[in-house]
This record gives structure tokens, C-alpha cells and sequence, in this order.
């Protein structure tokens, strides 16, 4: 019995091995406290996730308290993508295109993160975070 569970439990594992498409929202703030990125002491939530190589990996951040910044991480650590300001993605504070989007490719299968980041040290407020990865195409 315990063999045949062993082999069971291994066949879950393999199955799960290619992500599964997500879509999710997250609702959080950025305050102090949080995480603090070491190039310029802004502060940022870490939301990870996972992506099969060939998904589309798309991430939006929007805020009205301040200006939104947003960074695509590899499991190795490694920031792979960026942005700063989409006009897309609507007005954020006093108006300003702050709000930011990014759109890219996951080059292998794995762990990936999305920093939800603030543009500048000591900006802090409520923001609204997309991530969506979508099946690659066959
Ligand atoms: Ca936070
Ligand atoms: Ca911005």
C-alpha cells in the first residue's frame, strides 16, 4: 500500500509540472513595512506565481494614491521585465499616466514574481494588481 501511494503522490507531482493559466486580482497597499527594493529604497509587495515557458505573462498596477511601478522577477532573482507608465492603463494621481502594465513572454517553465513597487522612497497608498498568464501558443 504505501508503494502504491508513493507512485500516486509522484504522478500528482508530474502532472502539475506545466502551470495552469491564472488569472488573478489583488487588492493590497503599499506601506511601510513592506519589502524595500535596495536601488532606490521604494517599497514593494512580492506576488508569486507561476508561468510554463510560451505563456503570455501579463501584469497591470493601478493607484490614485501614488505612482505605480512594476517589475517581472525569474526564479533566479533576476528582474526581466520592467514598467513605469502605460497611457493604457488610465489616470492615476492628479491625472498623470503612472499607472503601469507589462507584457511578456515567460522564457522557460518556473517560478516567477511580480513586484508591486512604488516609483519613488516614500510613496505609500492603496493599488489594485492584475496578473494573467495565458497558454502558449501551440
Ligand atoms: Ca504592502
Ligand atoms: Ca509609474
Amino acid at each position: 500500500m504505501r508503494t502504491i501511494s508513493f507512485f500516486a503522490v509522484a504522478f500528482v507531482m508530474i502532472g502539475c509540472s506545466k502551470p495552469e493559466p491564472i488569472n488573478q486580482t489583488h487588492t493590497g497597499r503599499i506601506e511601510t513595512g513592506d519589502s524595500v527594493l535596495q536601488t532606490d529604497n521604494s517599497l514593494y509587495d512580492a506576488y508569486p506565481f507561476k508561468a510554463a515557458e510560451g505563456m503570455t505573462i501579463t501584469a497591470t498596477m493601478t493607484s490614485t494614491e501614488f505612482d505605480t511601478y512594476l517589475h517581472l522577477i525569474d526564479a533566479q532573482g533576476n528582474q526581466i521585465a520592467q514598467n513605469d507608465d502605460d497611457a493604457t492603463m488610465g489616470a492615476g494621481p492628479n491625472g498623470g499616466q503612472t499607472n503601469s502594465k507589462i507584457v511578456f513572454t515567460a522564457p522557460t517553465t518556473g517560478d516567477y514574481q511580480i513586484y508591486a513597487n512604488a516609483f519613488q522612497a516614500g510613496q505609500t497608498g492603496a493599488y489594485t494588481l492584475t496578473i494573467t498568464t495565458t497558454a502558449a501558443a501551440q
